[in-house]
């Protein structure tokens, strides 16, 4: 559909500041200061995450597309007016209120332009009355926008680029981000009764990358690009589908690549599969939900969740931990014993987070039809404020509000920063597979793909992969033993710092004293989060509960994609296609020889040696160099 401009775009900004389109509480666009090390002060890593959807779905669209990530007001406004067929707002449910003013904008200004709805917003069940909107996208949206633009929705899937966080500071220092982001597939068949994920794409999984060859090349495809060799995988239960898994270990072994990964799993699936299968792996970091002492959802039926948690992190693998506060068992003593039955767990991190009947839920239907579901407007939906039902035991929103804070508070001061634990967890994990490894070698086991153990061999070879892993594991701990001082320095009582000198001791033991620039980089951390402290206590004074940081806003331009496949990408079959494209382009643009050569840095004599089909001297460079100036990209199939 030639001359269709898609812009795809998250909801403005400033974000976790209360205005009138959405709350500030439990609102911040981070993670971790948002709801795990929340309460930690200058301990809190603060990182935000990009709007990955939009640039999946911009990668794998032929139209032309814009991504427009944490735009402000202005920046929004203006970009309309560059002049769009069609606007994709990506938005959640607590942030309806500004996807509306976006559209009611765009309706009021662009009149002719076609508003287009995706992303969890879409569950709200009386969308049509809140946001003006001409299509809406519940569900898996590469292949909705396909089929909407009438491209083929079957066509294989392009992982983009992404870089992990938009911005990454730690103890006050701002580091440059690396990892890079993977979506291997959308949903999760699990259908546990709150779950969101789970429910908007009908209680199915979805995948994105179907083999473990698909991961692995979006993987290479990141560090050709950007350097990236630890990724954080957006997939709610990345190990449910074991097969993929294996093939991905597989795949990495061959080309001994120890890429590492951050994964959510359901603690049932880490149990079928094994410790010792993530730690080959490459898994650094584990989200499992916990959700309370008296489970009763099947994922964690019949685990002895302290003895799996206290095996990953002794094998390496740092934990988080998430809770979920009121449920209808809780009251006011039982509440508090699940608290201190999550922080009892030990895990290097914990999120807590207040029962949300999220729409389109099962737990949303119960209420529903129990007549508990109270009016909570949709922007507080967002689990770190009052219920948005009627409880059983406790409905008074302060406590709601209260007990949430002082469960981050609590398993701050029982354990001591986030970060603390997980230095700890990677230095003994460091530790556990050098002497694993050894006494493998001496007794001559080896990994065994189908059974996904380590067993007798009667032909024992190196196991170089293994090698290669541990190396990547002690450069991990490297990394992170620079914020024992600072750890040690800002602790929160005695116990903490009692912690950091013992993590400290390990490091030394283990890996030897640190040497002179990396303990200068120490000195200068506890600089930095001195200023950090500052800012903190500033904050605190003005109201705030830290300080809020806003992620940069981001505009990247995908030109309209041309698809090739591989047995059409060679320099011959791009020469004999690229002839009467380029002219039959010219001729719809009205763009001459010398305006099209100016345009892509080029010559004019190459452009005619391009469209009258003469080979010498045009390389696939110049040729990407014109289609480009055409506003067209080349997509290897
Ligand atoms: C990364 C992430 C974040 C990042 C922010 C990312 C960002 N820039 O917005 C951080 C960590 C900062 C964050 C914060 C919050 N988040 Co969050 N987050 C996620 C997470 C883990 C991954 C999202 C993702 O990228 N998935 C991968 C992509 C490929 O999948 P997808 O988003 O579903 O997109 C697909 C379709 O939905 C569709 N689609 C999406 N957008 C569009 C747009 C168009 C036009 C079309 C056609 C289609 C389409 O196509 C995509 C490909 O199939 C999800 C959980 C999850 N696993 O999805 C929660 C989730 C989205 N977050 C959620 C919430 C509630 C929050 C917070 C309020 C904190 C909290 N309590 O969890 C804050 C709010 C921050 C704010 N101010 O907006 C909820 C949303 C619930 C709801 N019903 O709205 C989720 C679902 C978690 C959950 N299970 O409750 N979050
Ligand atoms: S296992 Fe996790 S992602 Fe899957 S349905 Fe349950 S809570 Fe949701």
């Amino acid at each position: 559909m030639a001359g269709e401009k898609l812009l795809l775009t998250g909801v403005f900004g400033p974000y976790g500041v209360s205005d009138e389109y959405a709350a500030g509480l439990g609102m911040q666009m981070e993670l971790l200061n948002n709801q795990i090390t929340r309460e930690q002060g200058v301990h809190s890593p603060r990182q935000s995450y990009w709007t990955f959807p939009l640039y999946l779905l911009a990668e794998n669209l032929a139209v032309s597309s814009t991504v427009l990530d944490f735009p402000s007001w202005r920046e929004f406004t203006r970009e309309l007016k560059k002049g769009y067929t069609h606007v994709g707002i990506n938005f959640i449910v607590p942030n309806v209120m500004k996807a509306r003013r976006m559209a009611e904008h765009i309706r009021r200004h662009h009149p002719a332009t076609k508003i287009i709805l995706g992303g969890y917003g879409t569950t709200i069940p009386d969308l049509e009355t809140i946001v003006p909107h001409d299509a809406k996208c519940r569900g898996e949206g590469v292949r909705w926008l396909r089929e909407y633009f009438g491209e083929d929705p079957a066509a294989p899937l392009r992982h983009p680029v992404i870089i992990g966080p938009a911005y990454e500071r730690i103890y006050g220092f701002s580091g440059k981000p690396s990892g890079g982001i993977l979506m291997p597939g959308v949903g999760c068949e699990n259908g546990c009764k709150f779950c969101v994920t789970s429910h908007n794409f009908n209680k199915q999984y979805l995948p994105l990358l179907r083999t473990g060859g698909d991961i692995f090349t979006a993987c290479r495809r990141m560090e050709t690009a950007v350097g990236a060799r630890g990724f954080s995988v957006m997939d709610e239960n990345f190990l449910k589908n074991p097969q993929r898994a294996r093939e991905l270990l597989e795949v990495m072994t061959e080309h001994n690549k120890p890429y590492v990964f951050d994964i959510f799993s359901s603690a049932e699936v880490i149990a079928t599969v094994g410790v010792d299968f993530l730690v080959r792996l490459g898994v650094h970091l584990v989200w499992i939900g916990v959700e309370s002492k008296r489970s009763s959802f099947e994922k964690t039926k019949g685990i002895d969740l302290s003895a799996l948690i206290a095996e990953l992190r002794a094998k390496g693998i740092a934990v988080n931990a998430s809770a979920i506060l009121f449920q209808d068992h809780h009251d006011e003593q039982t509440l508090r014993e699940d608290i201190d039955y999550v922080i009892g767990l030990d895990s290097d991190l914990v999120q807590f987070m207040n029962y949300t009947p999220l729409p389109a839920t099962a737990l949303t239907a119960e209420l529903s039809a129990e007549g508990r579901l109270n009016d909570t407007p949709y922007r507080f939906l967002h689990g770190a404020g009052g219920l948005a039902f009627v409880h059983p035991h406790i409905n008074d929103r302060r406590k709601h509000v209260r007990y949430l804070r002082e469960a981050f508070r609590r398993k701050y001061l029982a354990h001591g920063p986030g970060v603390l634990s997980m230095a700890q967890t990677a230095i003994a994990g460091y530790r556990r597979a050098v002497a694993d490894h050894a006494r493998r070698m001496r007794d001559g086991l080896a990994w065994n793909p189908a059974t996904l153990r380590y067993e007798r061999t009667d032909t024992p070879v190196r196991d170089e992969f293994m090698e290669s892993r541990i190396r990547m594991m002690r450069k991990i701990a490297t990394n992170i033993r620079l914020v024992l001082t600072a750890a040690r320095v800002y602790a929160p009582n005695g116990a903490a710092r009692k912690k950091a000198k013992a993590v400290a001791r390990d490091f030394t033991e283990t890996l030897g004293p640190a040497p002179l620039p990396a303990r200068l980089a120490s000195l200068a951390l506890v600089a930095t989060a001195a200023v950090e402290w500052l800012r903190t206590r500033a904050a605190r004074l003005a109201g705030r509960e830290s300080v809020i940081y806003q992620p940069p806003s981001k505009r990247v331009e995908y030109p309209r994609a041309i698809s090739l496949t591989k047995e059409h990408a060679t320099m011959r079959a791009l020469l004999d296609m690229v002839p009467e494209f380029v002219l039959g382009a010219m001729a719809r643009r009205n763009i001459s020889v010398r305006a099209l050569a100016r345009r892509a840095g080029i010559s004019p004599a190459l452009v005619r040696g391009i469209v009258a089909g003469r080979r010498h001297d045009v390389t696939a460079h110049t040729i990407e160099a014109v289609l480009a100036a055409l506003g067209y990209r080349i997509v290897l199939e």
